[in-house]
């Protein structure tokens, strides 16, 4: 229900909205009232989420269905209603309006009240259960996911992770029969919505038929999986010697528990065993963190600090005092990170239980990419609060990633000098190659999964088989052991049990670059991409202020444009950052044996 860069669910008031019909009301009047009705009762609803999210208990649980709710049936009022203009003229803008009114949830309800009531408190139980979810052993000791993560973040000894790995997919198995009939519910909401299903509806918000979209996504992998192959085969290769070929096979997918992520999604804490020059550089930024004492507080104007050098506002002062920056000591709270566009604008928050890690400094850079884009389309009408697309959201605070070089954290002191030398650079690429480029397959193939159970490809009896089937075929990774249908393994994964949708994310991976690119050039650099740095740059700040400033407004692509010059998106960014690793690789894979079987069950 949070921000994570989607628009806030519809909500709705005590009173249900009065139903109006097309003869009472223009287009343009029906649009001027749903975002009216919608702007106050967000108050409400906003309120109950995240005192939920803040504070989870069973009390807050009740409220957060309740709210869930009034939200879901405002929402099917306004959709009901939306649909009676179909054939009606229309300004473009209005229009737009109107297909965000039918397009603006990812968890489409119902009719019914019932069903409505009971897709809710689904949706409230699922989130509950990942946020306060720990693994206890026989001694009644208990490890919650920040801890295990620490295990996969920092243990290099298999059996110790492969329990920390086990552990916390123990928490998702009761949500497996809850997951089922949200399935059915949502696609039920999806067709009264007018789609076939679910994954039809998700894959309707990118201004392109959806058969287009779903191309469009298959030719950016094929663009960046290339990349992905040799990374995985060095870093296989890598394990082998570390762990003995008994354990990693040269020729296998990599045991799932040792890439030092719980959802092997980001391999950046595994940089250690990989480092191509070792002594050549120190890129620890999270040791400096830890020395230097960083609160969260301090971490957070850092990466606030980024923001306003490229001349985009201060954030207000109700920032620092209602976000949550830290994992309270006495309550369960949703940990996973997030922002949330509270008080239409005027109140934006984040949610995020910040350590002392460049992981969490980078997670905080991307959350306030979200809550710049709050600010700055903070005058846009309600229905145009939202990214170009969904993976615009999401790829601010990363553009700003890309561009904090070891020039720039030596500026900050975080690391003590910059190195440069050939293999400096090949050390730096790789660290962030383990962050960016073996994130891309994980990014496909979540929603790949969903989608396929959204359309009925995949049913309940085979949900673990065919989540596995495509971790291996893309991740290239696979499970020590069997993971049957006993298990609910996609549950384990947020964004599962919190029903936001995945491609943003796969999508912000490819197009992060391409913005990084064009600001690059308009800070007049020179040289090599993964050089570039525009911190302090007004004009680069301007660009990206404009496109902030946009909202959901146009179509993508016009905004796409306004940046980068071209109308599609584009993996040849990504690749020319990465170019020096990826000769670098197909060097060093020389001779060895890439690639692994895919499976086919
Ligand atoms: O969920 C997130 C953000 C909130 S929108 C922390 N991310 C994805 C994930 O953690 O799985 C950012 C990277 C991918
Ligand atoms: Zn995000």
């Amino acid at each position: 229900m949070c921000g994570c860069g989607a628009k806030t669910e519809l909500t709705s008031s005590t009173q249900p909205p009065q139903s109006a019909t097309t003869a009472e009301e223009s287009p343009e009047q029906f649009v001027e009232r749903i975002q009216q009705e919608w702007v106050e009762l967000n108050k409400e609803l906003e309120a109950a989420f995240w005192v939920r999210a803040t504070y989870l208990t069973p009390d807050t649980a009740v409220l957060a269905a309740k709210a869930g709710e009034k939200s879901l049936a405002f929402t099917g009022k306004a959709v009901a209603q939306a649909k009676q203009y179909h054939n009606v003229d229309m300004a473009p803008e209005t229009r737009r309006a109107l297909d965000f009114i039918l397009l603006g949830t990812a968890m489409p309800a119902p009719e019914n009240a019932e069903s409505q009531a009971e897709l809710a408190t689904i949706a409230t139980e699922m989130e509950g259960m990942y946020g306060a979810g720990e693994a206890c052993n026989s001694d009644g000791q208990c490890r919650d996911l920040e801890e295990l993560e620490k295990v996969l973040r920092n243990s290099r000894d298999y059996d110790e992770q492969l329990q920390a790995w086990q552990d916390w997919r123990t928490i998702s198995v009761p949500m497996r029969p809850k997951y089922e009939r949200f399935v059915e519910l949502t696609n039920q909401g999806a067709q009264t919505y007018g789609f076939d299903d679910l994954s039809v509806m998700w894959k309707s918000g990118y201004d392109m038929p959806v058969a287009d979209f779903e191309q469009e996504v298959e030719r950016l992998w094929q663009q960046v999986e290339p990349l992905y192959s040799n990374l995985h085969c060095y870093v296989r290769n890598k394990l082998g010697e570390f762990y003995g070929a008994d354990k990693v096979d040269a020729q296998s997918p990599i045991p799932a528990h040792l890439l030092g992520n719980m959802w092997a999604q980001d391999w950046s804490n595994i940089y250690p065993l990989v480092e191509p020059y070792p002594g050549v550089s120190d890129l620890d930024v999270s040791a400096s963190l830890i020395e230097q004492n960083y609160t969260p507080e301090a971490m957070t104007q850092m990466a606030e600090g980024f923001f306003t050098s490229l001349g985009l506002p201060e954030l207000p002062a109700s920032f620092y005092e209602r976000s949550l920056l830290a994992k309270p000591a006495d309550r369960d709270v949703v940990c996973h990170a997030s922002a949330w566009d509270m008080g239409n604008g005027e109140d934006p928050r984040i949610k995020q239980c910040v350590e002392p890690t460049q992981e969490q400094l980078v997670t905080l850079h991307h959350e306030l990419g979200h809550i710049y884009y709050y600010l700055m389309y903070k005058d846009q009408p309600f229905l145009f609060k939202g990214g170009a697309h969904d993976g615009f959201h999401e790829a601010i605070g990363d553009t700003i990633t890309l561009a904090m070089t070891p020039a720039y954290y030596a500026e900050k002191g975080l690391i003590p000098e910059v190195v440069h030398s050939e293999q400096a650079t090949l050390n730096q690429q790789m660290k962030m190659a383990l962050e960016k480029i073996a994130f891309l397959p994980f990014g496909k193939l979540i929603d790949q999964w969903r989608w396929q159970v959204f359309s009925g490809q995949t049913t309940a009896a085979n949900y673990n088989r065919d989540w596995w089937q495509l971790r291996q075929n893309y991740q290239g990774i696979a499970p020590t052991s069997p993971r049957d249908e006993r298990f609910f393994d996609p549950g384990a994964k947020y964004h599962i049990p919190g029903n936001t949708p995945y491609t943003r994310y796969f999508l912000s991976y490819i197009i992060q670059f391409q913005f990084y690119q064009a600001l690059c050039q308009e800070a007049g650099h020179d040289g090599p991409l993964h050089e570039c740095s525009y911190y302090g740059n007004q004009a680069a700040g301007d660009k990206l202020g404009k496109l902030l400033a946009l909202g959901a407004s146009q179509p993508w692509q016009d905004a796409l444009e306004q940046v980068t010059g071209t109308r599609t998106m584009d993996a040849k960014a990504i690749n020319a950052y990465f170019a020096p690793l990826a000769k670098w690789l197909a060097e060093q894979n020389q001779g060895k044996q890439c690639g692994w079987s895919k499976a086919s069950f």
